[in-house]
Parts: structure tokens; C-alpha cells; sequence
């Protein structure tokens, strides 16, 4: 848990040990506070190095013992015995310093960090505060401007920038335990008072209280109901207000308080979510650490619409060698236009280049011809959503790719089994959903198709963590997960307008509810004509189906054809000015409510009889929210999902589902399953002829068995799949 041992003569050395990430556990504080006191009592030691194993600092607090009670000594207190010391403290930071990691090195009174360490405070995005001192000793030490951006953002910094802020003292690129050993060594006896860090003022602006609440109303605006942002600005007035020590007592308060919350526990559901996503598993059982993953040097594109861009952009921002195929010149040109100049901002905003272009940019071949994939080890197709046009490409790409190269499609809905049928490759064919803008969207739907292979899945999977994306393995059905419930929501949506909401009120209590935007500015914002083609191009309208049908019905459900009727106008969202809401010009994105929306609303009610009836925002709440874990609890039965913990990252990092509502699975446990249930039949008994309202056999199960807590599902839904 903590190694002690003398070297250099008068220096020891502590190493956290506690691996992957040396996270400070309760054993790893008693050991730490243990080996501490034998330091500062061996006459022989006159410094002291901390470091971690395993080329890592530390990862924080562990997050496994958040809910259990705090057992061990405190972390504040062993931060507070570091800097205490009499003998100089010095950190070797390399890998990462997070959280209670760098609260840790901010006690110690020197910090030296490897060249490719990264350091913050990112305690934010897991619902918390920094809570062993970090928002009292930061701005002491970097001023009050820089730790309100680095504390409420939660972002990771280089030590490159650490450097510059004085958060480190120096960096270096060769050992950093030699260095810092060295360092320490040369500061032997020099006064410590001015280094600790609790006994500085806070270096505060003049205006520091303008900064301050510019910083409260910039968290309030993006926070959409988030408390731990909030947190950080209050507990840094603190610093900026009142003495080192009440300081702290703020920091304790506000960081008990949020400890408990239903938020932060949601957050780090999130945190253990994507990482348990991310070893995936089938309910068949393949899994990740069983299968092997290809390796994969050069990559093709075929396709350089938008999405063929954005994933060529993500590719070479990862080393990663493309060779982008464009059937059409001038497309070819745009795009190759396009990718440059996405990588040439990228390079400026880092300051990687004082000449023009990107440093990574000799990994990139454009061409013309398909036959320059003779050598890829993988290709992403991304042309346009055509099942005949992507059969065509892939009946190519099998003629001209080496015959173990992995082919891989960019679709958001359509059959990747389907698809592989024209491949004498059957296994080494997987979906790869990537999500608009795709060098931005973190999100990526590794499509496991009936004959994927599990070391195709394995080797997208990869691929996609070497892109920087958040993998989730899917099974092949229409729309995967996300879109799929999308659909649903979707529904649920326009339903609700027929009875009497308005796309403000409805968006207005998603976004009470955290969602960032509502339903349909978002509809707005991506355009409402993509939906309508999908739903042409299904069956679900067209020359043959009526929609001023009187009973709104297809294919025997209720079906809204509010979306479709928008776009009949002309209305298409942003783009062309006017969709739910009015745009002030076309493409401009500030929405305002449109009186004749309200007038067509009342007009298509009185076309079919529909008394509006006043909605309350909870039914708006709970019939979108519930529609989607309903349809989340069918997906888990079919085994398109593995567990509701990616589905949940699907929802949270694809389609902007509020995380400190941990995801609608998670959400719906946290309601209570026996309440989802119930609200669930009340709703279909009001609208039979909307079947996502009925509640779902395995909801049914699980509400019978006891509502076991949500990290039980995977488990009981593999027992139910291994006895079908
Ligand atoms: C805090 O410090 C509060 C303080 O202010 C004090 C309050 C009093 N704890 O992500 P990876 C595990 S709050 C426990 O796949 P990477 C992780 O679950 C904390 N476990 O690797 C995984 O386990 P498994 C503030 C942790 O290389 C394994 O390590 N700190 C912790 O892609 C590998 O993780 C943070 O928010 C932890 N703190 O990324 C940092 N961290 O193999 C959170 C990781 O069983 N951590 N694990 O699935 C991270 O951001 C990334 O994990 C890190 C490594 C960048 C460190």
C-alpha cells in the first residue's frame, strides 16, 4: 500500500502502491500516515520523496469506498501532516496526479512531474469537490482566475501548462523519481514556510468578487441542475473570503453534504459505467479479456462526407495512418479541404505549429481509387445511409483488401448482418456507429453482428479507445440502442403536444430535468428531414399511407404525424429558419416560440377531436423517461445490450442524457422499479394503443424478484439468457 525505503543518503522515498492507479484507499492513507511518521522521526532523513507505482502518481480518493463509511485516517489530514513537515516533501509526479493525488503533492512542498504527466482537480465531474484542501491551497497557489477554470471544469492539465501555472516546479523527461531525489537533495535545509501552501494568501484579482460570481452564473448556465459545480465556486469564496482554516471547514461541509447526494452517486455510477462498458461482454458470454484484439497500423475511409471526416480527423489525431477513398473529385477535394483545416485549428489551439499545417498530417493519402486499399488493416465505411450503395462498397472493398482486414460499417441504423451477407468475411465484419460530429462525439456503437467475430469486436473496440471514443458493443437491430430509444422518446414527445403540450413546456421540463436542450430544439438543431426520410424510406409514410389519417395508426400503433406534417411545410428546424420553434434567419440557433405553432397545434386538435388537457411537467418527465428505460429493460431481454450500465453510457455520452442522472436505467432504479412499473401500466391503460408503455416482461421480473440494485442486472440477465 506504501513502500518506504532510504536511498541517496539522507532522502527517502514513499511510493504509493496500490495499483492500477495507486487510488488512496483507506489502507493506502493508514500506510502513507504510518511510513510518514517513520520519516519524520528517523534522524537520518532530512527529505523526503513521494512518488507512486507503476509510473503513476495517483488516481484520488478511491471511488470504490465513496459508499461505504470513511474507515482509516482522513485525507485532509494526512495533506495536512505532509506540509506540516519540518523536512522538505517533495513530489514526483508522473502518469497522473488526480484529485486527492494532487491534493496530496499540493501539501508536499515541492512538485516535479514528468514531461507526459497530467494533473487536476476533476472531482466535478463525479459529483463532489475537491475535498482534502484542494479548493482552499489551488488558488493559494496559481491564483483565484486559473484554479475557478481548472476546479469547476475539472479538466486534465499537462505538465507542460502545470509548469507554466506554477503548479509544478519543474518537469523533466527523464526520471522523475532521479530528478525529484536530486531535487530534494538540493533543497535540504532551506526554510519551508513559504512553501506551505495553506499559509499563503490566496493571490486574488482585484475584482476577485466579480470573478467570482461571473464563475457562479457561467456553472449556473451550464450546470443544468448540476450541485457540485456550484459547490466549487462556493467553497473558492471561501478561499477568497476567510481564513486557510474556516476555508476548510466550508470545503468539509459542502463536500459532506454532496458525498451523500443522490447526484454524486449518479456521477460516479457513470465513472464505474463506462469502464464496465468498455470491457465488454454479450450476453452470450464473449468477452473482451477472452478475445484478442488485430493489430491495426493503417486504416481506410471510404467516404469523405461529414462523418467520413470527422472519423478521419479522430483517426490522425490518434497516429494513426488513413487512407481516405473518395469516389467523386470534388468531393474528394472538400473533404481533404475540410479534414486539413479540422487538424490545422486543433494544432493551433494546442500551439503545435508556428507554421501552417498540423504535424500529423503526413499520415494522411487522399485518393480516388479504391485499390489504395490493398494495404489498410481495417476500413470504415462512412458513405452515405444506402443499404444498396454500402452492398456495393463492401462487395468492392472484399475484392480489393488483404483478406484479413477488418471491414467496418458507419451506420446508424441500418443491418450490419444484412450487410456482411455480400462478404466472404463474414466474421471480420462489425458496425461502427460513430455520432455527429464524429472528431467531437465520444460515443462509438461497436455493431456486433451475428457472425462478428469476437476479436473484430475486440479490434473495433480498440481502435475506438485509441480514437479517444467511449466504446459500447451493441447487438444488430434497428437502430441499435441509441436510436432506438430514441424513436421511443421521440414519440412519447409529439404525443404529448397532441394532447395539449407545447414543444416549450416539454423541452422546458426535460431541461429542468438536466437535459441541456430540450427534445426539440434538438429536433431543430439536427433537422427535422432526417427522421422524415428514415420514416419514408421505412414504409412508415408515403403514397400509400394516409397521414391525415383519422386514426393516426401504423402498423397498428399510434402513430404522430405531427414531424411529418412540419416538414410537408417547409419547417425543417434550424436550417431552414422555422421548425418547432422560429429562427430569426435560417441557420441562425437561438429559438423563440412560434405563435403559429400553436395555432397549427390547435388546429391538427380540433382536425382529430382531441381535447387539450393541461400537462404537467412531471407526466412530461416520466412518460419520456420511462418510455426509454422501458424500451432499455427490452433491449437487455433480447440481449442487444449486456447490462443497463451501457446503456446507459450510450444515453449519456451519445445523446447528452444528463449525468448526474446517471442514465435512464440507473434513473429508473433510482425511482424505484416498483414505481416505474406502476406509472408505466397507468400510462398504457390511458394510451392501449402505445405498446412501449407496457411494461416490459424483465421489468416485471425484476420488480417481482425484489428490485435488485442496478449492478445486479448484468448478472441476472446472462442467468436468464443462459437459460433460454
Ligand atoms: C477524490 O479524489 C476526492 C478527493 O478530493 C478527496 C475527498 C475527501 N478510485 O480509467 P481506467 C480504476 S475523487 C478507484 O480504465 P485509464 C478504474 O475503475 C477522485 N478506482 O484507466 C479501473 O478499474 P478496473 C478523483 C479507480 O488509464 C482502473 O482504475 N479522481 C480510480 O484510461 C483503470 O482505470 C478522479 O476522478 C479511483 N480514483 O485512466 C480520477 N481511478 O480496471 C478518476 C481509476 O477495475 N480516474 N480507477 O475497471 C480517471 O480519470 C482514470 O481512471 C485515469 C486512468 C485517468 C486515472
Amino acid at each position: 500500500m506504501a513502500r518506504y525505503w532510504r536511498t541517496q543518503g539522507p532522502v527517502a522515498l514513499i511510493t504509493l502502491t496500490n495499483p492500477p492507479v495507486n487510488a488512496l484507499s483507506a489502507a493506502v492513507r493508514r500506510a502513507v500516515t504510518d511510513v510518514l511518521c517513520r520519516a519524520l522521526a528517523d534522524d537520518e532523513v532530512k527529505a523526503v520523496v513521494l512518488c507512486g507505482e507503476n509510473g503513476q502518481f495517483s488516481g484520488g480518493a478511491d471511488i470504490r469506498e465513496f459508499a461505504t463509511p470513511l474507515s482509516g485516517p482522513a485525507l485532509v489530514s494526512l495533506v495536512h501532516d505532509i506540509e506540516a513537515s519540518e523536512k522538505p516533501m517533495v513530489a514526483a509526479i508522473e502518469g497522473v496526479a488526480l484529485g486527492g493525488g494532487l491534493e496530496l503533492a499540493l501539501g508536499c512542498h515541492y512538485r516535479i512531474a514528468h514531461a507526459k504527466a497530467r494533473l487536476g482537480l476533476p472531482e466535478v465531474t463525479l459529483g463532489l469537490i475537491p475535498g482534502a484542501g484542494g479548493t482552499q491551497r489551488l488558488p493559494r497557489l496559481i491564483g483565484m482566475p486559473s484554479a475557478l477554470e481548472i476546479i469547476t471544469t475539472g479538466r486534465h492539465v499537462s505538465a507542460q501548462e502545470a509548469l507554466k501555472l506554477g503548479i509544478v516546479d519543474q518537469i523533466t523527461d527523464d526520471n522523475t523519481v532521479e530528478t525529484a531525489v536530486k531535487f530534494a537533495l538540493s533543497v535540504i535545509g532551506r526554510p519551508l514556510s513559504s512553501r506551505r501552501l495553506s499559509e499563503r494568501a490566496v493571490v486574488c484579482p482585484v475584482d476577485v468578487v466579480g470573478v467570482l460570481e461571473a464563475g457562479m452564473a457561467r456553472v449556473k448556465r451550464r450546470a443544468c441542475g448540476a450541485s457540485a459545480p456550484v459547490a466549487c465556486v462556493q467553497a473558492l469564496t471561501a478561499a477568497a473570503t476567510l481564513p486557510y482554516s474556516r476555508g476548510l471547514e466550508k470545503e468539509e461541509h459542502l463536500i459532506t453534504t454532496l458525498m451523500d447526494s443522490s447526484q454524486a452517486r449518479s456521477m460516479q455510477y457513470c465513472f464505474m459505467a463506462q469502464r464496465i462498458a468498455g470491457k465488454w461482454s454479450l450476453p452470450s458470454g464473449a468477452r473482451w479479456s477472452n478475445s484478442k484484439p488485430t493489430a491495426v497500423h493503417r486504416v481506410g475511409v471510404v467516404g469523405l462526407g461529414t462523418m467520413g471526416r470527422g472519423i478521419t480527423v479522430s483517426l490522425v489525431r490518434a497516429g494513426i495512418s488513413v487512407v481516405a477513398v473518395e469516389t467523386d473529385k470534388k468531393q474528394m477535394d472538400m473533404g481533404k479541404q475540410a479534414v486539413l483545416g479540422m487538424l490545422e485549428r486543433d494544432a493551433q489551439r494546442r500551439g503545435d505549429t508556428g507554421t501552417r499545417g498540423h504535424p500529423s498530417t503526413h499520415l494522411l493519402t487522399f485518393t480516388l481509387s479504391m485499390q489504395q486499399l490493398g494495404n489498410v488493416d481495417l476500413v470504415i465505411e462512412a458513405v452515405f445511409e444506402d443499404m444498396p450503395l454500402k452492398k456495393r462498397v463492401f462487395t468492392e472493398l472484399c475484392r480489393v483488401c488483404k483478406p484479413d482486414a477488418l471491414l467496418c460499417t458507419n451506420t446508424s441504423a441500418l443491418d450490419v448482418d444484412e450487410l456482411s451477407a455480400v462478404t466472404h468475411r463474414r466474421p471480420l465484419v462489425v458496425g461502427m456507429h460513430f455520432f455527429a460530429p464524429a472528431n467531437v462525439m465520444k460515443l462509438l456503437e461497436v455493431v456486433c453482428g451475428p457472425h462478428s467475430s469476437p476479436e473484430a469486436v475486440a479490434t473495433a473496440m480498440t481502435l475506438g479507445k485509441r480514437m479517444g471514443k467511449i466504446g459500447v458493443v451493441v447487438g444488430n437491430c434497428p437502430g441499435f440502442v441509441g436510436n432506438r430509444m430514441l424513436m421511443l422518446y421521440l414519440d412519447q414527445a409529439h404525443f404529448l403536444l397532441e394532447e395539449g403540450a407545447t414543444p416549450e413546456e416539454v423541452d422546458q421540463a426535460l431541461e429542468e430535468f438536466g437535459f441541456a436542450m430540450g427534445i426539440f430544439k434538438v429536433s431543430d438543431l439536427s433537422g427535422l428531414d432526417v427522421g422524415w426520410r428514415i420514416r419514408k424510406a421505412s414504409g412508415l409514410i408515403g403514397p400509400n399511407v394516409d397521414p391525415k389519417a383519422p386514426s393516426r395508426r401504423r402498423q397498428g400503433n399510434r402513430y404522430s404525424p405531427l414531424p411529418d406534417l412540419l416538414c410537408e411545410q417547409g419547417r425543417l428546424g434550424q436550417k431552414s429558419g422555422r421548425g418547432w420553434y422560429l429562427y430569426d434567419t435560417p441557420g441562425s440557433k437561438e429559438p423563440r416560440p412560434d405563435p403559429a405553432m400553436r395555432r397549427f397545434l390547435q388546429e391538427y386538435r380540433s382536425r382529430y377531436g382531441i381535447t387539450p388537457r393541461h400537462i404537467h411537467a412531471h407526466e412530461v418527465i416520466e412518460r419520456c423517461t420511462y418510455a426509454l428505460a422501458n424500451e432499455g429493460f427490452r433491449i437487455l431481454e433480447e440481449g442487444v445490450a449486456a447490462g443497463p450500465e451501457d446503456i446507459d453510457v450510450v444515453y449519456v455520452f451519445g445523446y447528452s442524457w444528463p449525468k448526474h442522472r446517471g442514465g435512464p436505467m440507473f434513473h429508473a432504479a433510482q425511482v424505484g422499479l416498483d414505481r416505474v412499473l406502476q406509472r408505466l401500466e397507468h400510462y398504457h391503460q390511458l394510451h392501449p394503443d402505445t405498446p412501449h408503455l407496457q411494461p416490459s416482461p424483465l421489468l416485471r421480473r425484476l420488480v417481482k424478484e425484489g428490485s435488485p440494485p442496478v449492478h445486479q442486472w448484468r448478472e441476472h440477465v446472462r442467468h436468464m439468457h443462459s437459460h433460454l
